[in-house]
C-alpha cells in the first residue's frame, strides 16, 4: 500500500474506522474512500457490488460492524449476528470478485473461548466454548476470519485478520446502556461528580480483568500490518497487560476527579473473567502500543467533555 493507493475505510465514522482514517490522512494517503451507512448499506449485496464496480478500491480496512457492550450483545443477539455476517460476506466476496489488492478484517478479543488459557494466543481461537453473552457476535466475527482464510486458500486473495483487545478513545459510544465499560464509567463518574452524587454504580463484581488499547494505537497497528503482514492466521493487537474492573474504576475516579463511593451492582453480568492477549506475534514484528491507560483515558475524557450531548435543562 502506498500514498496514492485507493483505500476504502469501511465504517469510517465508528471508533475504529475514524481512527484508521485519521491515521491514513495524517500519513498523507491521498486517495481515501468512505461512505456513511446512509450512503451505502453494507448489508445489501447489490449496493456493495455496485459500489465496488464504480469505485474500484485497492485496499480495504473492514472496520464496519455492529458492536456493543455486554448488555447490548445480550439484548439484541439476532441483530448482532445478522448484520455482522451480512457485512462481512458482502464486502469480502466483492473484494475478491473486484480484484482488491488486500483487505484487513477486524476481529475482537471477545471471540476467543471464555476460558482460553491466559494470555490468549491466536491458536486458541475455536478451542473451547464461547462467552454466552456475546456468542452471536463472536460466531459472526469468527465467520469473518474463516471467510478471509477460505478466500485466501481457494482464490489466492490477500485478506488478513486482526484481533484487537478492548478499545477506547474518541468517537466511542458513551451511551450508559449500550456502551463498553471504559466510556460508560467515564460518563457515569462525570455525571455523578457534576450532580454531587455520594456514590456511583459499577456493573458486576469488579473482579473481571480487561486489557485496554487506545484506538489510535490500534489504527497504527492496522496500517503497520496492512503494509507488512500477509497470511490467514489472525494477529492479536493489545498492550500485553490488564486491570480489574475495580482498578479501572479507581483510575476513572482519578481522571474525572470523583471522590464518592463506588458501589458494585452484582445483578449485572461479569462476562468473561479475563481476556488478556498474548501480543508476542506482533511485538516480534516490531510493533508496540504507545499510549499508557491513564493518559489515554484522560485524553478520551477531554474528547468526551468537548463532544458530549449537551443536557438540555427540563
Ligand atoms: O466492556 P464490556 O461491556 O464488554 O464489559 P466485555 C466489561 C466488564 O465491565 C464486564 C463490567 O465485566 C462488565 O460487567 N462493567 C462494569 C461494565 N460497569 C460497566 C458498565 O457500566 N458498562 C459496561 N458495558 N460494562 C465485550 C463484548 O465484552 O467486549 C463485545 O461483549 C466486544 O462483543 C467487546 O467485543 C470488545 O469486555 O465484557
Amino acid at each position: 500500500m502506498n500514498l496514492d493507493s485507493r483505500v476504502y475505510v469501511a465504517g469510517h465514522r465508528g471508533l475504529v474506522g475514524s481512527a484508521i482514517l485519521r491515521r491514513l490522512q495524517g500519513a498523507g494517503y491521498g486517495d481515501l474512500l468512505t461512505r456513511t451507512s446512509g450512503e451505502l448499506d453494507l448489508t445489501d449485496a447489490r449496493e456493495v457490488d455496485a459500489f465496488f464496480g464504480e469505485e474500484r478500491p485497492e485496499y480495504i480496512f473492514l472496520a464496519a460492524a455492529k458492536v456493543g457492550g455486554i448488555l447490548a450483545n445480550n439484548d439484541y443477539p439476532a441483530d448482532f449476528i445478522r448484520e455482522n455476517l451480512a457485512i462481512e460476506l458482502n464486502v469480502i466476496d466483492a473484494a475478491h470478485r473486484w480484484g482488491v489488492e488486500k483487505l484487513l478484517f477486524l476481529g475482537s478479543s471477545c471471540i476467543y473461548p471464555k476460558f482460553a488459557p491466559q494470555p490468549m494466543r491466536e491458536e486458541h481461537l475455536l478451542t473451547g466454548e464461547l462467552e454466552p453473552t456475546n456468542r452471536p457476535y463472536a460466531v459472526a466475527k469468527i465467520a469473518g476470519i474463516e471467510l478471509c482464510r477460505a478466500y485466501n486458500a481457494q482464490h489466492g486473495t490477500d485478506f488478513v485478520s486482526v484481533m484487537p483487545t478492548n478499545l477506547y478513545g474518541p468517537n466511542d459510544n458513551f451511551d450508559p446502556e449500550t456502551s463498553h465499560v471504559l466510556p460508560a464509567l467515564l460518563r457515569r463518574f462525570h455525571e455523578a461528580r457534576e450532580r454531587g452524587e455520594p456514590s456511583v454504580t459499577v456493573w458486576g463484581t469488579g473482579s473481571p480483568r480487561r486489557e485496554f488499547l487506545h484506538v489510535d494505537d490500534l489504527a497504527d497497528a492496522c496500517v503497520f500490518l496492512m503494509e507488512r503482514y500477509s497470511g490467514s492466521e489472525p494477529v492479536n493487537i493489545g498492550v500485553g497487560e490488564d486491570v480489574s474492573i475495580a482498578e479501572l474504576a479507581e483510575v476513572v475516579g482519578e481522571v474525572v476527579g470523583y471522590e464518592g463511593e463506588v458501589v458494585f451492582d452484582t445483578s449485572k453480568p461479569d462476562g468473561t473473567p479475563r481476556k488478556l492477549l498474548d501480543v508476542g506475534k506482533l511485538s516480534g514484528m516490531g510493533w508496540r502500543a504507545a499510549t499508557p491507560l491513564k493518559a489515554g483515558m484522560a485524553s478520551t475524557y477531554k474528547w468526551f467533555l468537548a463532544n458530549r450531548p449537551v443536557e438540555t435543562p427540563e
